[in-house]
């Protein structure tokens, strides 16, 4: 089983199938393709029917997109549970993890994580100031405090025990890091928002990941 990812430094999409896979034991190698070099971008339109990484090549097939690959790997590795066990959690993390895929698409456009920034270097920037920005910041912390104080007390991560849109929200935490946002500004009172942000960078998995980048 191979999975094709970006450059890691800034491929947030190749990072997130990447976490899922490492939470379920898989056995699994790692293509890394610069897609900014004509020859890594032309392997990618060879390997992607999409033209676009993560992809994952298993069992004679290509599966495409991060969250096809996660729901691949929850129905292929049933004991990782990566979805919550309580069916209404379970129902909510699934709309979490898909805003997250789907929207936030200020957050993504102007704090982008590219490979000047790192993920924790030291030349940061400040916050954009952009109202679009603030409102996707406001609704994250919104959701996130909303899912932690409701399904989070029987563990650290968003819905209690490690899943799906904990993978889906790290390489947010590592915007709000990088451009040191106050999340205080956007709602979070009480430093809920933050203290799950300071926890999925504190994950082993994305620890090696982040190693991995800087080194390469
Ligand atoms: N919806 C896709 C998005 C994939 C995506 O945008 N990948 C970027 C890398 S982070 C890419 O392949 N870019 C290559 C290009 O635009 O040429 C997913 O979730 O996998």
């Amino acid at each position: 089983m191979e999975l094709i990812i970006g450059p890691r430094r800034f491929s947030t999409w190749s990072l997130r199938p990447w976490l899922v896979l490492k939470r379920c034991d898989a056995d699994f190698t790692v293509r890394e393709l610069d897609f900014n070099t004509s020859e890594g971008h032309a392997e990618m339109l060879a390997a992607s029917p999409s033209g676009l990484v993560p992809v994952l090549k298993v069992e004679g097939e290509t599966i495409w997109d991060s969250m096809a690959i996660s729901v691949w790997a929850a129905e292929r590795y049933p004991q990782a549970k990566l979805w919550p066990a309580d069916a209404h959690a379970r129902w909510l993390a699934r709309s979490a993890a898909c805003e997250m895929h789907g929207g936030f698409g200020a957050l993504r456009t102007h704090c982008t994580m590219n490979p000047d920034h790192l993920m924790v270097g030291d030349t940061r920037s400040p916050p954009p100031e952009n109202e679009a920005v603030a409102a996707d910041l406001r609704r994250l912390v919104e959701l996130w405090t909303g899912m932690r104080v409701r399904f989070g007390a029987g563990g650290d991560f968003l819905f209690g025990d490690w899943s799906v849109p904990d993978a889906f929200f790290t390489p947010v935490a590592t915007r709000i890091r990088h451009y040191q946002i106050d999340l205080g500004l956007y709602g979070d009172t009480d430093g809920v928002a933050r203290a799950y942000a300071d926890t999925l960078l504190a994950q082993p998995d994305f620890l090696e990941w982040e190693r991995t980048a800087l080194a390469g």
